[in-house]
C-alpha cells in the first residue's frame, strides 16, 4: 500500500534498513558499535512507526471526508502487550525487518524482544479490548479506543517460597516508541463542588477541584496497515500550574503536593478483578477517563456537526463492563447543562448513543458506589441519576411492573439508598446491552438482568466474543502459520473461516508429520522457557497440560492440582503402571496467572501448586512421568510462546460463572484439545469442532445453580472417593506443606466443607477425562486428527466475525464488508 502524504513522498523509496540505521543515529542517539538491544529495538520501531503514520492519516482523512460513522471503544484496560513484532507483521515488513536485523550481526529475537509488555490491564476484558482493536482496524471500522496511561500496569509478580509476591511494574522506565503525546489535547475534569440552579432550572456544577487528562495516541494498524485507527489513552496532570495562592503563601512544597495528588489518578490499575474495592481513586479514575473522553468525541463531532441532535446516527460508544458507566449521567449532564437540552431529550440522546458490554454474572463483581461518596465526589451526576430513577420508575409503571420489581432494579433502591448501582445504569442508559457467549447472554437475561430484560426485552443482545488471528496464530505460531498457508494460501489471515480447508487434511499422513513437528518444535520452545525460568527440565513427550488465566476460584486452578496430587498417588502406589495394566502417560502441568493483591484464597492456591510442585518433581520414583510448573509474573508475551507449545488446555470453570474465556480460543486454534465444562465459550467451541474433539465433563450450568441454591455438601461425595480422602488427608497431615498441618485449613474448610464452586461433584468426571486424554495421547494419529480439525473448526472465534456482528448489529457503523 502507498499513501500520499505531501510532505512524506519519498518515505517508501528509502530502504528500510536504512530508515532503522537512522533512526537509531538520530533519533536514539548511538552508533552501531555502541547500541544495545533495547536501542535497535527502538530505532526499528520508530522506522515501522513512520510507515505506520502515512496510513494513519490517511484513514483519519478518508473517515472525516467520508462523515463515517465512528465507534468508540472505552475501558479501563487494554492489555496489548508488545507491539513491535505485531505492527511488522501488520504492515508486511517482518522479514525485511528480520533480515535486516540479522544482517546487523544481532540476535532477531533478542531485538525484537527488547520491548516491555503494555500490561494495562488484569486478564481476559484487556485482552479483549487489544483484540478489538486489531480487528477494528482490519475490518475497516473507524474505530478509537480510550483507556488510561497507567505509569504503572498490573504488578510483576514474583514468588518468594513458593507465596506470590507483588512488585511495582514500570514499563515506561525505557520510554514507549509507540506513543505521541498530544499536549495540545487536554481536557479538565472536575470533582466535588456544588450545584446551583438558576430561576429557568439551569444548573450549574461548580467542581472542587479539577485535574487535566492529557492525550498520548499510539497508532493501531490492521491487517496489511492500510487501515490505522487511534487507541487515545489519558494521563492526569495538574490543573493549570501549581496553584498560585499557595505558592505566592511560600509553600512550594504545598503547591507541588497538589500536582503529585493530582497525577495519582493516572499512576496505577488497580489489580482486582471481580471485587470492586469501592476506593475514591477508583471512582476518580473512571471518572476522569469517561469525562475526557466524551470531551474529545463530542469535540471533534462539533468539527461535522453543529447539534447533537441525531449524535446516535453518527458515534456509537462501547462501555467495556460498568467501568465507564458513568458516560450516561456524564452524557446528559454535557446535554442538559452545557448544551440546554431538556433532560427527556438528554434521555433519549444518551440512550441512542451508549452500549454496554458485561462481562461478568457474579453479583459481588457488579460495581456499585457507596451513594456518600458519589455524591460528595459527583453532586450534579447523583441529581441526574434522581431524574433517570424519576424518569425509569414512570417507564416502569407505564409497563406494569411491580414497585418491589422496580426497586430492585432502579440505579439507587429507594428504601436502602445506601448504593449506586452502576450494572442497572449501564444498562437503562444504554441502547444495547450485551453478553459474550451464548450461554452467557442467556443467563444474564435468567438472573442479574431478569427484571430489566423483561421490561426491555430487546435490548439484551448476544456478541461472542473472538480473538485476532495475527497476534494469536500467525505471530505467535510461524511454523504452524506457515504450514497452513503451504497448503491453503494466506486468505485466512484475515478471513479465518477459511481454514476449514485444511479440515481434509487431517487424516492426512503427510500433513499430520508436518504438523507434528510444528507442535514439537513449539514444545521445543516453551521447555526452553520453562528451563530459563525455573530450572525445571521437561520431557517433550510428555503431554503439555496448561491452565493460564488469572487464579480465581471459579476457575478452579485448584480442582486442576487436586488431580495432580491424585496422579501423584497412583503413580506412587503403582510405578510401573502394572496394576492398572497400562504404563502411565508421561505429563507436565503448567500454570500460570497472578492472584489478585488481596484474595487470600487465590494466593492459597498459588502456593499449593508451588508446594506439589516440590514434592512431585523431586520424588525419584517419579521422575519424567509428572512435573508441576507454576511460571511466575504471567503476561501476554508468555502467553504467545504457552499456547502454541501446548497439548492440552484447561477451561475448567464452575459451569455458569466464566462469561466466556477467551484463552479457550487461543489453545483450540493452535491445536491443543481443550478439557473443560459446559461453560462460557466453550459451549460454542463445542458446536464448531465437534463433541468427538473436545473433552466435555462435568455439572452442566443449571445444576451447578440447583446444588448451590440447596447449599449441597460435598461430604457424601467425599465419603464414597478413596482418592478424594488421600488427598484431603495429605492437605491436613503436611505431606506437601513440610509437615506443617495449619498451611492448608482454609483450604479444607473451604473446598471439603462448603465448595461454592462444585469442585467435589465435578472431581471423578474430571479425573476420568484426564486419564482417556492420556489414552488417545498414546494414539498420536488419533491425536492429531483431532488437533487438526480444532484449527480447521475454529476459524469462526476470529475477532474480525466478532467485530463485524458489533458494527451491524449493535453499532450500526459500516465496515469493508458491510452490504456485501
Ligand atoms: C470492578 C473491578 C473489580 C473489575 C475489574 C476487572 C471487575 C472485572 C474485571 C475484569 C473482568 C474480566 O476480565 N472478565 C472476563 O472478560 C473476558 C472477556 O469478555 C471473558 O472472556 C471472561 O470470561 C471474563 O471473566
Amino acid at each position: 500500500i502507498k499513501h500520499k502524504i505531501d510532505d512524506a513522498k519519498d518515505l517508501h523509496d528509502e530502504p528500510f534498513g536504512d530508515v532503522v540505521l537512522r533512526h537509531l543515529i538520530y533519533s536514539v542517539g548511538k552508533d552501531k558499535t555502541h547500541a544495545e538491544a533495547r536501542d535497535w529495538n527502538v530505532a526499528v520501531s520508530l522506522a515501522v512507526r513512520d510507515r505506520m503514520v502515512e496510513g494513519w492519516i490517511d484513514t483519519t482523512r478518508h473517515v472525516y471526508a467520508r462523515q463515517q460513522k465512528r465507534v468508540y471503544y472505552l475501558s479501563m484496560e487494554f492489555m496489548i502487550g508488545r507491539m513491535l513484532e505485531d505492527n511488522l507483521t501488520n504492515l508486511g515488513l517482518l522479514s525485511e525487518a528480520k533480515e535486516f536485523i540479522a544482517s546487523q550481526g544481532l540476535d532477531v529475537e533478542t531485538v525484537l524482544h527488547a520491548e516491555q509488555d503494555a500490561a494495562l490491564g488484569n486478564g481476559g476484558l484487556g485482552r479483549l479490548a487489544a483484540c478489538f482493536m486489531d480487528s477494528m482496524a482490519t475490518t475497516g471500522v473507524a474505530g478509537m479506543g480510550y483507556g488510561i496511561r497507567y505509569q504503572h500496569g498490573i504488578f510483576r509478580q514474583t514468588l518468594e517460597d513458593g507465596w506470590q509476591m507483588e512488585e511495582p511494574e514500570d514499563w515506561l522506565f525505557e520510554g514507549n516508541s509507540w506513543e505521541f503525546r498530544r499536549p495540545e489535547v487536554v481536557y479538565e475534569i472536575g470533582f466535588g463542588g456544588h450545584v446551583t440552579h438558576d430561576a429557568d432550572g439551569k444548573a450549574t456544577w461548580t467542581p472542587a477541584e479539577s485535574v487535566q487528562a492529557v492525550a498520548f495516541d499510539m497508532p493501531i494498524a490492521g491487517w496489511e496497515g492500510d487501515h490505522v485507527n487511534t487507541l487515545r489513552l489519558w494521563s492526569a496532570r495538574q490543573s493549570g500550574m501549581m496553584n498560585l495562592d499557595t505558592f505566592n503563601d511560600g509553600d512550594f512544597m504545598a503547591a507541588a503536593r497538589q500536582q503529585v495528588l493530582a497525577e495519582t489518578i493516572s499512576k496505577v490499575l488497580y489489580p482486582g478483578d471481580h471485587t470492586p474495592q469501592g476506593r475514591e481513586l477508583r471512582l476518580k479514575q473512571e471518572v476522569f477517563f469517561t469525562s475526557a473522553s466524551l470531551q474529545d468525541m463530542l469535540r471533534r463531532f462539533f468539527t461535522n456537526y453543529d447539534n447533537l441532535d441525531n449524535l446516535g446516527d453518527h458515534v456509537a460508544v462501547q462501555l467495556n463492563d460498568t467501568h465507564p458507566a458513568i458516560a450516561v449521567p456524564e452524557l446528559i449532564r454535557i446535554l442538559m447543562d452545557l448544551h440546554g437540552y431538556t433532560f427527556e431529550r438528554a434521555l433519549e440522546i444518551t440512550r441512542e448513543t451508549l452500549h454496554y458490554t458485561n462481562h461478568t454474572l457474579l453479583p459481588e463483581a457488579l460495581e456499585k458506589w457507596p451513594k456518600d461518596l458519589f455524591e460528595h465526589i459527583l453532586p450534579r451526576h447523583l441529581q441526574i441519576i434522581n431524574m433517570i430513577d424519576g424518569h425509569f420508575y414512570q417507564e416502569a409503571m407505564a409497563k406494569g411492573l411491580d414497585h418491589h420489581i422496580i426497586a430492585g432494579i432502579q440505579v439507587i433502591h429507594p428504601h436502602q439508598q445506601d448504593w449506586v448501582r452502576m450494572g442497572n445504569l449501564a444498562f437503562i442508559g444504554s441502547r444495547k446491552v450485551n453478553g459474550v457467549s451464548a450461554l452467557h447472554t442467556e443467563l444474564m437475561k435468567q438472573t442479574v438482568f431478569h427484571d430489566l430484560h423483561t421490561m426491555y426485552p430487546d435490548k439484551i443482545i448476544n456478541q461472542t466474543n473472538g480473538v485476532t488471528p495475527r497476534r494469536w496464530l500467525l505471530e505467535c505460531n510461524p511454523g504452524l502459520a506457515g504450514l497452513i498457508t503451504e497448503q491453503i494460501g494466506d486468505g485466512w489471515i484475515d478471513d479465518l473461516e477459511q481454514l476449514q480447508k485444511i479440515a481434509p487434511l487431517a487424516t492426512d499422513a503427510a500433513f499430520q508429520k508436518a504438523y507434528r513437528a510444528v507442535k514439537s518444535a513449539n514444545k521445543q520452545r516453551l521447555a526452553d522457557m520453562v528451563q530459563e525460568r525455573t530450572g525445571i527440565t521437561l520431557n517433550t513427550d510428555a503431554i503439555f497440560d496448561t491452565q493460564i488465566k488469572r487464579i480465581h476460584e471459579y476457575k478452579r486452578q485448584h480442582m486442576n492440582i487436586m488431580e495432580a496430587i491424585a496422579l501423584y498417588n497412583a503413580i506412587k502406589a503403582d510405578p510401573e503402571g502394572t496394576k492398572r495394566g497400562a504404563a502411565w502417560q508421561p505429563r507436565v502441568k503448567i500454570f500460570a496467572g497472578k492472584a489478585a493483591p488481596s484474595y487470600f484464597f487465590a494466593k492459597l492456591i498459588i502456593k499449593l501448586i508451588n508446594d506439589v510442585a516440590a514434592v512431585v518433581n523431586n520424588d525419584p520414583d517419579i521422575g519424567d512421568k509428572l512435573k508441576v510448573v507454576f511460571l511466575p509474573n504471567y503476561n501476554v508475551s508468555m502467553a504467545e510462546v504457552l499456547i502454541p507449545g501446548s497439548d492440552l488446555s484447561e477451561q475448567i470453570s464452575t459451569a455458569g460463572f466464566e462469561a466466556s474465556g477467551t484463552g479457550n480460543m487461543k489453545f483450540a486454534l493452535n491445536g491443543a484439545l481443550t478439557i473443560g465444562t459446559l461453560d462460557g465459550a466453550n459451549v460454542e467451541m463445542l458446536d464448531h469442532v465437534g463433541e468427538d474433539n473436545i473433552f466435555i465433563f462435568g455439572l452442566k450450568a443449571d445444576e451447578v445453580a440447583e446444588r448451590q441454591h440447596r447449599r449441597a455438601r460435598p461430604s457424601e461425595v467425599i465419603k464414597n472417593s478413596p482418592m478424594l480422602q488421600q488427598i484431603m488427608s495429605q492437605l491436613s497431615d503436611g505431606t506437601f506443606s513440610d509437615g506443617e498441618t495449619e498451611r492448608y485449613r482454609d483450604f479444607l474448610t473451604n473446598v471439603g466443607d462448603h465448595d461454592y464452586f462444585q469442585v467435589i461433584p465435578d472431581f471423578q468426571a474430571y479425573w476420568d477425562m484426564q486419564r482417556q486424554l492420556d489414552g488417545l495421547y498414546q494414539n498420536a494419529e488419533a491425536w492429531f486428527e483431532k488437533a487438526i480439525l480444532n484449527t480447521a473448526r475454529m476459524g469462526w472465534f476470529s475477532s474480525d466475525r466478532t467485530i463485524r456482528s458489533y458494527a451491524d448489529q449493535i453499532w450500526r457503523a459500516p465496515h469493508k464488508m458491510s452490504g456485501t
